[in-house]
């Protein structure tokens, strides 16, 4: 997988290129990233990358000419890469499109300042516009840095363990089980038993009890929207028994026992 971003603060992503799996990928030649500027293509002695909006108005937009040649710059060095615009407009990112993209081999994130972009780059440039959450930014550049680390997490090998990607939560649309590690007891909360049995059977249905618990509780949305395979309906079903029965116990006091 390789990466371009495209930013006025190439500097911005030094860090987050030096850290933890995306730097190991990076190490790994699993994915290959580079940042570059955007003002390297402006051609006014100003290098200047925003203008005036026209209609008049408080705010910069920016010029199409230098991030046009920077977009085609990109996508000459990188065939076949798609091009994505980080902007509150685009479609909301998740993790199927994480997964999409990850299949794309070439990515050309677009990260624009100020008020945006001019738009004719969106409609003649733009593969994706991508939004990471309904809130505002100052710029597209941590969006595009949280399109990578999603993204580059699903390559295959940048992660230690073969499958960990998979088990995550989301993959399979449940949010993940707890977790418990050392000591047993933490500030009089101990580990629950079943963790520490060795009876992997048991391990595996208390994970799948945990993960169901806290999507039920946590994001119900994700268990209304997602098909439930038979295990998970039948725990649920048992949950909605033990709940009826104690509201029954409620409803008629004296048929309590
Ligand atoms: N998810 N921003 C982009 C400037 C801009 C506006 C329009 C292109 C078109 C954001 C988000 C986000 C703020 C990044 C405005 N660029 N990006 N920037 N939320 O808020 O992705």
């Amino acid at each position: 997988m390789f990466f371009t971003v495209l930013t006025i603060f190439p500097e911005m992503f030094d860090p987050f290129w030096e850290h933890g799996i995306v730097r190991r990928a990076i190490e790994g030649k699993i994915i290959r990233a580079s940042a570059v500027n955007i003002r390297n293509f402006a051609e006014d002695r100003h290098q200047a990358t925003d203008d005036r909006p026209y209609g008049g108005g408080s705010g910069m937009v920016m010029k199409p000419e230098p991030l046009a040649a920077a977009i085609r710059e990109a996508s000459k060095t990188m065939p076949g890469a798609k091009t994505v615009l980080l902007t509150p407009q685009g479609r909301m990112f998740n993790q199927q499109m994480a997964r999409e993209l990850a299949s794309c081999g070439g990515l050309i994130l677009v990260c624009g300042r100020y008020e945006g972009v001019d738009e004719r780059i969106c409609d003649d440039l733009i593969d994706y516009e991508i939004s990471i959450g309904d809130y505002v930014l100052t710029g597209g550049e941590l969006a595009g840095m949280v399109i990578m680390d999603a993204v580059t997490r699903l390559i295959p090998g940048a992660l230690g363990g073969e499958d960990a990607a998979e088990k995550d939560s989301f993959s399979d649309g449940l949010l993940e089980h707890a977790h418990y590690t050392r000591p047993r007891i933490f500030e009089d909360r101990e580990v629950p038993e079943v963790l520490l049995s060795g009876h992997h059977q048991e391990i595996e249905r208390w994970r799948l009890e945990s993960s169901l618990m806290r999507t039920l509780l946590k994001r119900p949305d994700l268990l209304e929207k997602r098909e439930l395979p038979d295990q998970e309906t039948e725990v649920l079903r048992r949950w909605g028994n033990q709940i009826e029965k104690i509201l029954d116990c409620h409803r008629s006091p004296i048929k309590r026992s």
